[in-house]
């Protein structure tokens, strides 16, 4: 179905033909600009940022771009198209039909899945609130804009189905995901990655592409849900999900770039004293958004995980392109695990072992940024290459938790590790310094700070020096 953009809360999913569940939307929608103005972006209602709006839920030619202050963006209610043979791929009710209403068995667990997952959007928001005061460029202020309008647009998904699915429990908890905060005390955020600051755009850079990419792998599992409203709802937002990893992805490489070219031109590593980013302080950001990510899959060995996957609730990623029984219950898993304080590797039944297997499809994708990062710097005749530190580094979730283990995998004593943090682990100083960089925002179109290199491409096919926000 087309999206009804006559409509106060723009949707394809027909709500105008039910009044009860558009009057509660529409009740919750004041509630949520309210939150977007307190806690969304700082200072921005009246700036006009070339926003892409979805007006089609098909992957081709989905998006519209132009001017638009922000709070008049419009959110809204958007399902991938829906396939009425669409069958359950996997667990005890493979190759019943995907529900189109929630099992009453499921309810809580299918509920928890969706706050979880809803509480996530808002979170990045609030995290990214004051980075428009120090954005390195238009360009890069126009897409911080465009990923925060777009995580509002994945919370008003989740909401949705909270809504027309959960009744009054539903409503409750809606309201609960504009009232917890990352990082407040009394009400903080569900997962911890969400809790921590993204203070200057290199932390933003790096939870773009390591955070937002947990976003992917999440999103594509609860994409091969039984609960048909769950999959379609994901499987629009993987849509959006795209051009944030993106960012992340090419700030990266960007800022490596100018690293390099400042590297190169004063034949020095020391780019601090010409106020770039050093490479070890890269790498340093790198070990703490991947390690900080890893802990949002969840314990290695995991029962809520297998019952989700036997219920039907949450598929593995692709699910439906796998090719074994995918029952799982007579099937093992081979696993890095932790006994008597060492890493060994183990095989354990695979039902238990889901989280760890997304975990792994989620360490191979990391990868491949990477290897294109460093390829930027092999270009520069520089003898250096980023690597992804060890899963049991720095972990605070699962079984690696109880162990202190260098990037490179060693186990060591916690006064050892605590000895070298500083080496790995970005330091007070280390902050200190890439936040003396930040700011004041670059707003001359075309220019772009000092530390960073130009996209390679504008949004949209404009040029890099397009007016993407007008301040008014
Ligand atoms: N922090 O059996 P386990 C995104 C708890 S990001 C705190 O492993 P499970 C985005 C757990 O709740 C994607 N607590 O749990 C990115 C459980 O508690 P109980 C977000 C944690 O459920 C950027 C206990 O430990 N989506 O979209 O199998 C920008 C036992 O653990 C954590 C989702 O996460 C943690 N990290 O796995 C914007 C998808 N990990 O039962 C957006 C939905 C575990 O003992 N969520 N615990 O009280 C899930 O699928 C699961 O909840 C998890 C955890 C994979 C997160």
């Amino acid at each position: 179905m087309a999206i009804d953009y006559t409509q106060r809360i723009p949707n394809n999913v027909d709500l105008s033909s039910d009044r009860r569940l558009q009057r509660a939307l529409e009740n919750w929608q004041p509630r949520f600009l309210d939150w977007w103005k307190d806690m969304g972006p700082d200072g921005t209602l009246n700036f006009d940022v070339y926003l892409r709006t979805a007006i089609s839920a098909e992957a081709n030619g989905w998006a519209n771009f132009g001017y638009v202050k922000m709070p008049d963006y419009r959110w809204g209610i958007f399902l991938a198209g829906q396939d009425p043979n669409r069958v359950i791929a996997y667990g005890d009710n493979k190759g019943k039909p995907a529900w189109q209403e929630v099992p009453g068995e499921l309810r809580s667990t299918l509920r928890r899945l969706i706050v979880t997952q809803g509480d996530t959007e808002p979170a990045s928001v609030e995290q990214q609130r004051l980075l428009g005061k120090t954005a390195p460029s238009l360009y890069d202020l126009r897409n911080v804009f465009q990923i925060n309008c777009e995580e509002g647009r994945h919370l008003w998904a989740m909401v949705y189905l909270l809504h027309a699915y959960f009744g009054r429990d539903g409503r409750e908890e809606a309201e609960m995901l504009l009232e917890r905060h990352s990082g407040d005390p009394d009400k903080p955020r569900i997962l911890g990655a969400f809790n921590e600051k993204t203070p200057d755009w290199l932390s933003f850079f790096m939870f773009t592409y390591f955070t937002d990419r947990d976003g992917k792998y999440q999103l594509a599992s609860l994409a091969e849900s039984g609960f048909d409203p769950l999959a379609r709802s994901c499987r629009f937002m993987l849509i959006e999900e795209a051009h944030h990893m993106f960012v992340g992805e090419s700030g990266v490489q960007r800022i490596i770039q100018r690293t390099c070219d400042l590297m190169k031109e004063h034949k020095t590593d020391d780019v601090r004293a010409f106020g770039a980013i050093d490479l070890a302080t890269m790498q340093k950001y790198l070990n703490f958004h991947f390690s900080v990510s890893l802990d949002l899959f969840g314990q290695e060995a995991s029962t809520n995980a297998a019952n989700y996957y036997t219920m039907g609730v949450k598929g593995r990623y692709l699910e439906t392109r796998l090719t074994d029984d995918h029952v799982l219950t007579d099937s093992t898993f081979d696993m890095e695990g932790v006994e008597d304080g060492r890493i060994v590797r183990k095989t354990v039944p695979a039902l238990s072992a889901l989280n760890e297997r997304l975990r792994n499809d989620y360490v191979e994708d990391c990868a491949k940024g990477l290897l294109k990062w460093n390829k930027v710097i092999a270009d520069a005749g520089i003898a250096f290459e980023l690597k992804l530190p060890h899963r049991a580094f720095n972990r605070r979730i699962g079984a690696f938790n109880e162990l202190h283990v260098s990037p490179d995998g060693k186990v060591m004593s916690a006064a050892d590790w605590k000895a070298n943090e500083g080496k790995w682990l970005p330091t007070a100083e280390d902050r200190a310094y890439v936040t003396s960089l930040m700011g004041p925002a670059v707003v001359e179109p075309g220019k772009f700070a000092n530390w960073i290199a130009p996209p390679q491409h504008g949004i949209n096919r404009q040029p890099a020096d397009f007016e993407y926000v007008r301040f008014n």
